[in-house]
C-alpha cells in the first residue's frame, strides 16, 4: 500500500532548472539528495549527473582523470559494447557509467522552492577512487558537524566514502570507509552505548546477495562487528536488492529506517525496518508491502523509469518529509506520518 503524500509541486527540481557545472556538459539526471537543516533553511545535497549532449550513433561520457575531465566516446554499434542499461555500459569487458555524478547544494525556506547559494561550492569526486564520480550522499547531522557518506565509483570499485564538514565550505575528506562492493551507507545520528553505528550494503554475488548490514565504530573511520540485518525476500517487491535510505529516525518504539528495495525488473520501492533502540542489530518489524511505490507518471517514466529512491529526509513531530529521486531524473518530495508507517510494520 502506498501511504506517501506526494508534494503537489512535484517534481520540485528538474535537470533543466540548473546549469551544468562541468564545461561542455549537460545535466542528464538529478537524483537522490541528502537532506539537512542549517542556518534556518532546508538543504538538499543533490546528486547531479552530467555528460556531453549525445550524438546519434555514439555514446559519450566524462571521467575524471587526475583532476582533468576527459570524455570517452564509443560507437553504439560496436559489437564489443553492451549498452542495454541506460546507467552503465560495458566495453571490452570493462564497466563504465554513462554519466558522471557530483554533489551540489540547493536550499529552501519552505521545503518546496529551492535555490542555489553561490557561497556553497559543489563537491566533486577527487582522486582515483572517485574517477567515475560520487553519488547518493547521506548527510548525518551530529553534535560535531555534518558527516557525509556517499558512493565512490571508479574502474576498480564501488565503495563508501566519508567527508566531514561543519559549514559545507571546508571539507575534511576521510577516504573510503567501506571497501568494495559497498554503497547505501547511513550513519546513525547519535552514539549507542558509546559507539557509532552505520547501516551499509555490501554485495556478495556468489553466496548471499545485496543485503543491509549493520556495523559499529569507535571513530566513524574503523568499522567492525558487521552483522547482516535484512536480506532480500523471494517473490517480493524487494527480491533483488535492499539498501538503507537516510539516517534512522529515533522513535519511542525503535529506530525507524526507510529503505529501498528492488525486484529483478529494477522496480524500486520504499519500505521500512524497525530496529531495537539499544541494540540496532535486532530487527523488531519490517514492511511486508512497500510504503511507497513508483505510481506517479514522473516516477514511472524518465531516464530510468519505475524508481522511487530516497536517501534524505527531515523530521518534524510525527511527520517525515522525504526527498527522493524519481525515475533517476527529477527531485521530488513526499510526507509520511511516522505513526502510520509504524502501524504497517509486521
Ligand atoms: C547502479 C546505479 C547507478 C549508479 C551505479 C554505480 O548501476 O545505482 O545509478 O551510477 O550503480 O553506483
Amino acid at each position: 500500500m502506498d501511504i506517501a503524500k506526494r508534494f503537489e509541486n512535484n517534481p520540485l527540481i528538474r535537470p533543466q532548472n540548473l546549469k551544468p557545472c562541468i564545461d561542455g556538459m549537460e545535466i542528464t539526471c538529478l537524483l537522490n539528495p541528502g537532506v539537512f537543516r542549517m542556518n534556518g533553511k532546508i538543504w538538499l545535497l543533490l546528486r547531479v549527473a552530467e555528460r556531453p549532449t549525445q550524438i546519434d550513433g555514439k555514446i559519450s561520457f566524462p571521467i575524471n582523470n587526475n583532476g582533468k575531465i576527459e570524455v570517452l566516446c564509443f560507437e553504439k554499434n560496436d559489437p564489443q559494447l553492451d549498452a542495454t542499461d541506460p546507467r552503465v555500459i560495458k566495453f571490452k569487458g570493462q564497466d563504465y557509467l554513462t554519466t558522471m555524478s557530483y554533489l551540489r547544494l540547493v536550499c529552501s525556506d519552505d521545503g518546496i522552492n529551492f535555490y542555489e547559494d553561490p557561497a556553497y561550492p559543489p563537491i566533486y569526486g577527487e582522486g582515483e577512487l572517485e574517477a567515475f564520480g560520487i553519488e547518493d550522499c547521506r548527510v548525518a547531522t551530529m553534535g560535531d558537524g555534518f558527516h557525509l557518506t556517499f558512493t565512490e565509483v571508479s574502474s576498480v570499485a564501488v565503495g563508501v566514502g566519508l567527508i566531514s564538514t561543519t559549514n559545507f565550505q571546508q571539507f575534511d575528506r576521510k577516504g573510503m570507509i567501506f571497501p568494495p562492493h559497498n554503497k547505501d551507507c547511513a550513519l546513525f545520528e547519535e552514539k549507542i552505548n558509546g559507539k557509532y553505528y552505520a547501516l551499509h550494503r555490501p554485495s556478495s554475488p556468489e553466496l548471499g546477495g545485496n543485503y543491509i548490514w549493520l556495523a559499529e565504530s569507535p571513530d566513524r573511520l574503523h568499522w567492525g562487528n558487521h552483522k547482516c540485518i535484512a536480506t532480500t525476500r523471494t517473490d517480493s517487491w524487494d527480491s533483488a536488492r535492499v539498501g538503507a535510505g537516510a539516517a534512522p529516525i529515533k522513535t519511542a518504539e525503535g529506530w525507524l529506517e526507510i529503505y529501498h528495495g528492488a525486484n529483478k525488473e529494477h522496480r524500486y520501492c520504499l519500505g521500512a525496518l524497525l530496529l531495537d533502540l539499544n541494540d540496532p542489530s535486532k530487527v523488531l518489524a519490517r514492511s511486508i508491502e512497500p510504503v511507497m511505490e513508483p505510481i506517479a507518471e514522473y516516477e514511472k517514466t524518465g531516464f530510468f523509469g519505475n524508481v522511487v529512491f530516497t536517501n534524505g529526509h527531515y523530521v518534524e513531530g510525527d511527520t517525515v518529509y522525504v526527498y527522493y529521486g524519481a525515475s533517476d531524473e527529477v527531485i521530488c518530495g513526499a510526507q509520511f506520518s511516522i505513526t502510520e508507517i509504524l502501524k504497517t510494520l509486521k
